[in-house]
């Protein structure tokens, strides 16, 4: 097993478990976080036992945004250009979430801000800790929404709160986060983990290939009309009717058992 500095990483069972692990900071993100995390999910691709992924967090905070002790101050004469930091970590990072043929459940164990708020976001299945909270903290630096925070937040709170989010930069609670519907739900604090490693060890029984398309699916809508997902979805039904998850799904319903699937 792998051994990382910024992160902790387990895999059993069919769940691997990546825990942003700078506790100190709140786990913000550092260039070498990064690049710890690139090396975490390529292993995850690679490794076809893992089915289901739980990102969280260590400490009192899930994560913090981008470390900003890590560059210093900020000389206004020469300012850093700031995308060629998305451009090399940040958007691969939630790109790799969102097309990563496995479902990855974050579990929100403390506050989530600035990029740490919108990578949760990006991740399949979002639980959070009754504690927590989400911060567009961006603005109260003088930052844009990164991180596809912009895209998340209308289509899942609407554009009247996402502009409120955005603007205003004030923590919401867990509580009313699920209220809202940005996230899947919120649990007790002494839950958070137990829910999380339950619904991701569910997941890795389930047939993971069709999961993958559904992922694909959900993800496709949005930029697609009805007559257009109507056509994908007759697609990935196409695959899914091939895969042998589906052929064993009809024969335990006919045989009234539980289906046993293999993820292929
Ligand atoms: O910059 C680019 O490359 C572009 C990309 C940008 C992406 C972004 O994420 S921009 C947004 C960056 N994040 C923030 O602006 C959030 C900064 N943090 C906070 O506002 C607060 O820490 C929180 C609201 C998240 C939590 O507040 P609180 O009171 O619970 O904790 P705290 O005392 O502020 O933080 C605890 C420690 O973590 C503290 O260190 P200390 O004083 O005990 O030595 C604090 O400095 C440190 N910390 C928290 N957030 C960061 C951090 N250190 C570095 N970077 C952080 N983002």
């Amino acid at each position: 097993m792998e051994t990382y500095t910024t992160l902790l990483f387990e895999s059993a069972d069919g769940v691997a478990t990546i825990t942003l692990h700078r506790p100190e900071r709140l786990n913000a993100f550092t260039v070498h976080m990064h690049e710890e995390l690139r090396h975490a999910f390529a292993a995850i691709e690679a490794d076809r036992s893992v089915r289901a992924v739980v990102l969280t967090g260590s400490g009192r905070g899930f994560c913090a945004g981008q470390d900003l002790g890590e560059r210093g101050a900020i000389d206004p004469a020469h300012p850093p250009d700031l995308g060629v930091g998305l451009d090399k970590n940040f958007n691969p990072l939630v790109r790799t979430i969102r097309k990563l043929d496995r479902p990855v459940v974050c579990a929100v164990n403390g506050v989530a801000a600035g990029a740490g708020a919108n990578v949760a976001l990006a991740c399949d299945i979002v639980i959070a800790a009754r504690s927590a909270s989400f911060i567009q903290a961006f603005a109260r630096i003088g930052l844009v929404p990164d991180c596809g925070g912009t895209w998340f937040l209308p289509r899942t709170v609407g554009s009247a709160r996402a502009a409120a989010l955005a603007l205003l930069a004030e923590p919401l609670t867990a509580e009313r986060a699920e209220a809202w519907g940005l996230i899947y739900k919120c649990v007790d604090d002494e839950a958070l983990m137990g829910e999380a490693r339950s619904l991701a060890s569910h997941l890795a029984t389930r047939p993971t290939r069709t999961l993958a398309l559904i992922k694909l699916a959900l993800q496709a809508s949005s930029g697609n009309s009805l007559d257009g997902q109507l056509d994908l979805e007759r697609d990935l039904q196409r695959v899914a009717g091939k895969t042998y998850d589906f052929s064993e799904g009809v024969r335990a319903f006919l045989e009234k058992r539980e289906a046993r699937f293999e993820g292929r």
